[in-house]
């Protein structure tokens, strides 16, 4: 019987949204008087404000879903090849700005407002930051969506709907307190349900061979325990072009059966109550930056993340092609964000294989032309390994999947590698031991044609030392992609008034491919526009300096320098060599030591991992030093120091536009690439740092001569290792000495004695992975010449434009065009700089 469909009128009648000030201020009335149900009466209190930015929120996700569905039509109608980038983390921060700025609409907004008494600025501080992510790695993947879109590519973010992002960090007593981040609490307007697209992702169970109709044996993974995966689609809007894209977010629900099942009716209540089992997978992000926690939910995070994406992206093509896989891998690319979703590649085989009845070869074929693999880091201790004890108890069929992967891929090893066992075990996916681990970098790299790292020295490194057997076997698969940062947030809204000052000289090219800042160069030598540039700069220190004082209490010095390390808390990023060296400008202040003394602002910012004892110490450390420094009235006008809690996106956006110096001062070696020092020298900062990441690229772009190296570079690092004595470096620098007995005194901790002895006791030992006090003394003299070039402020403000020019390299869109070029191979959706409308 053919059960036929009433077939259903599809043509949309409704006319096509206004893109001015009037239409937006009609529609968000609508839905804040209709939708959101605020009472006119109220419409001009500030109680209601945002509910005044909810409403336009949803006034502009109708235009951008407008686009989006013609952006979506004109990719089907391409049938051309699609990338997916697959991450645990999408560090968005907030939309409206990025919204507005994509769409051009800024203007109307901020006249639609006007005429209902509200001011743009003051409702985008209303939008809690979405803080899906720890930090750089998660940035970066939200600065390649928005530069994907920019360059018109058919890109799809696959991610998680964790309802509490990245704990909000508050400062009791000079100590990291954790506070639960529940960012969707007043509704989140840029989001869309799809709950016709939910996936069903299995846990548990066990694995069993069966014979299939064809007589074939067959595998399937029986006796589940399946939680539902429900997608929430993000625009993704490009820069002027009218495309849109997709982030697809995942949200953990429970199947009916899973809770009600297996409870015997009396237990209701407790079986619904146990809905919260399967919510827990996406409840929560992991606040650990480069390192891992190996938490069972954690790997149930990330299977859930590539099961339910992945079965996504099949179920699309089934429905076009059928069954038949032959062009898939030409049409398909999945880009994986660190080994966190590197569980993808087992997972894509068993789906081919057990879902979709392909043979191993054919899946073989396809997940490893599909798959390319980014490594962001060489610490030990991020490296993700899972016990197999817990893979085998969660995932057992995937298990499996990984253990074949492996005994095929060792037995092609050994045939071309004949009695290199110690090959053997280093290259394998499985570390034999009492606990045995599965390597999931191991996984990553055999299953991917891609892998690459973030910046030059790191992907150099990863060749020669992580990955070098690996590199020895496939050359051919590793590259570099250097860090980039999307310009349309880190320029253009965040600074505005410099980019107005940029246009008016050079014109607004630069705005569409940003190496057309290098035109600016040349009016370094400019001094009126000098001075326009420090009056903007100026102003948006001050700016900074009153939310400084508002949170702090902390008055900055104004017209000083602004000193500037703002990033995750981690011992190799050496927040204690900076704060080492404020307290020698303290020591020198104190012995009256003023010669060619410059006023300093010191500002520090970032989170430390919830568990890392060391981090918070030093947290506490910078806090203890500001309190001491900024109680003495010796300090006045000559130092400030000042920890703002709670750093974020929307902070940086403020923090990085009016900051003089930017302090990149990792381990050589450490920092794979970091993005931070790009968004500095994107808004005209000065960088004081180590040959470290991308810190190296900085310096050759913008010129030696620009930049303050101090240091022992990484080949340095890992000579001086063995043979490593802090103490010669405390003998050979009396200010070093001072610091050391100062701290030591307890003259910052009188009521708390031995408190930071751990601090010192890590930084004096010869074991000190970091070796902060190797580096002190470059430190400080380099630190010595940045005062002296800040006396010269003609010359400062020179290095200071010089800095935004050189800086167009550091645009993700040239990241992303480099990914394209070489790894995805895409069609854009419209030509560079054209429009889709
Ligand atoms: O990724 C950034 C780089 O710019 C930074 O140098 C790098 O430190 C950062 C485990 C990480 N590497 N690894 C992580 C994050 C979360 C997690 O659970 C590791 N983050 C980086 C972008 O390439």
């Amino acid at each position: 019987v053919v059960i036929r469909k009433r077939s259903k009128s599809a043509e949309c009648t409704l006319p096509p949204l206004g893109m001015n000030a009037e239409t937006l201020c009609q529609d968000s009335q609508h839905y804040l008087f209709r939708s959101l149900g605020v009472p006119v009466a109220e419409a001009a209190t500030d109680k209601i404000a945002r509910s005044v930015y909810t409403a336009l929120g949803m006034a502009l996700r109708d235009r951008l879903v407008e686009r989006w569905n013609q952006s979506e039509e004109r990719r089907t109608e391409m049938r051309g090849k699609r990338a997916f980038y697959l991450s645990l983390e999408f560090l968005l921060g907030r939309s409206l700005n990025n919204t507005l700025l994509n769409l051009g609409l800024e203007e109307a907004a901020e006249t639609a407002l006007a005429s209902q008494g509200w001011e743009l600025a003051e409702l985008a501080e209303k939008e809690a930051d979405a803080g899906l992510g720890n930090g750089g790695l998660g940035r970066l993947a939200a600065c390649f969506l928005d530069s994907c879109a920019s360059l018109a590519l058919p890109v799809t973010g696959y991610g998680i709907r964790y309802a509490y992002g990245m704990f909000r960090q508050e400062i009791h007593h000079g100590e990291q307190v954790e506070e639960p981040d529940h960012w969707l609490k007043n509704g989140y307007p840029w989001e869309i349900k799809r709950p016709e697209r939910v996936r069903r992702i299995p846990y548990g169970g066990h694995s069993e061979v069966y014979i299939d109709a064809a007589g074939k044996n067959r595998f399937r993974w029986v006796d589940t325990h399946d939680v539902l995966a429900v997608p929430y689609d993000i625009p993704i809007p490009g820069y002027a072009n009218d495309v849109v894209n997709t982030l697809r977010l995942w949200r953990a629900a429970a199947t009916d059966v899973f809770d009600l099942g297996e409870f015997n009716a009396g237990a209701y209540p407790e079986a619904v109550a146990a809905k919260n089992a399967a919510e827990h997978i996406s409840m929560v992000l992991y606040p650990n930056d480069s390192s891992e926690n190996g938490k069972e939910l954690r790997l149930r995070q990330q299977y859930f993340l590539a099961s339910a994406s992945l079965q996504d992206v099949l179920a699309d093509w089934v429905a076009k092609h059928g069954e038949k896989f032959s062009h898939f891998a030409e049409q398909h690319v999945f880009q994986l964000n660190d080994t966190h979703p590197s569980i993808s590649v087992a997972e894509l085989m068993r789906l081919l294989i057990d879902e979709h009845g392909l043979d191993w070869n054919a899946a073989w074929k396809i997940t490893s032309s599909t798959m390319a693999y980014t490594n962001h880091t060489l610490l030990p201790e991020a490296l993700e390994r899972w016990p197999v004890r817990l893979f085998r108890q969660l995932l057992p069929r995937v298990l499996e999947i990984i253990y074949e992967i492996n005994a095929r891929f060792l037995r092609e090893v050994a045939r071309t590698h004949p009695g290199d066992s110690g090959l053997l075990s280093r290259v394998s996916l499985i570390e034999e031991g009492p606990d045995p681990m599965v390597r999931m970098a191991n996984l990553a790299v055999v299953g991917s044609f891609s892998v690459n790292g973030v910046a030059a020295l790191h992907t150099e490194l990863l060749c020669r030392e992580l990955f070098h057997d690996f590199y020895q076997l496939w050359p051919e698969r590793f590259n570099n992609k250097t860090n980039g940062v999307t310009p349309r947030r880190w320029l253009q809204s965040a600074n505005p008034e410099l980019c107005k000052l940029i246009s008016g000289k050079i014109g607004s090219d630069w705005q569409q491919d940003l190496a057309g800042l290098q035109t600016l160069s040349p009016f370094a030598d400019d001094s009126r526009f000098r001075k326009s540039w420090a009056k903007v700069r100026a102003a948006n220190k001050a700016a900074l300096f009153d939310i400084i004082s508002e949170q702090t209490g902390v008055a900055m010095i104004p017209g000083a320098l602004l000193d500037t390390q703002v990033k995750r808390i981690h011992e190799y990023k050496r927040q204690l060599l900076n704060a080492l060296h404020v307290v020698h400008l303290y020591d020198r202040i104190k012995r009256g030591d003023l010669e060619g003394f410059t006023p300093r602002n010191v500002l520090f910012a970032g989170k430390a991992a919830p568990g890392y004892f060391m981090a918070k110490r030093i947290i506490r450390f910078i806090n203890e030093i500001a309190r001491t420094i900024n109680a003495d009235p010796d300090t006045d006008g000559l130092l400030r120091v000042v920890f703002l809690p709670d750093y974020r996106v929307s902070l940086m956006e403020k923090i990085c536009t009016a900051t003089d110096l930017s302090e990149q001062i990792s381990t050589a070696g450490k920092e794979a690439s970091g993005t931070g020092n790009m968004k500095f020298m994107m808004n005209g900062a000065l960088t004081i740092g180590t040959l470290d990441g991308a810190n190296i690229e900085i310096r050759e772009a913008v010129g030696a001569e620009h930049f303050f190296l101090f240091g022992l570079n990484a080949e340095e690092v890992a000579h001086l290792r063995a043979q490593y004595q802090p103490q010669h470096f405390i003998d050979a620098d009396q200010d070093l000495e001072r610091v050391l007995q100062l701290i030591r005194s307890g003259y910052f901790n009188p009521y708390d004695f031995g408190l930071f002895d751990c601090l010192l006791d890590a930084v004096l030992s010869p074991h000190d992975p970091w070796m902060v006090l190797a580096d002190f003394t470059s430190y400080k003299q380099k630190q010595q010449e940045v005062a002296g070039l800040w006396r010269d402020q003609d010359e400062w403000l020179r290095f200071s434009i010089r800095n935004t020019a050189a800086s167009g390299i550091f645009s993700s869109d040239r990241t992303i065009r480099e990914y394209n070029a070489d790894i995805w191979h895409l069609t854009p959706l419209v030509a560079e700089g054209a429009s889709l409308g």
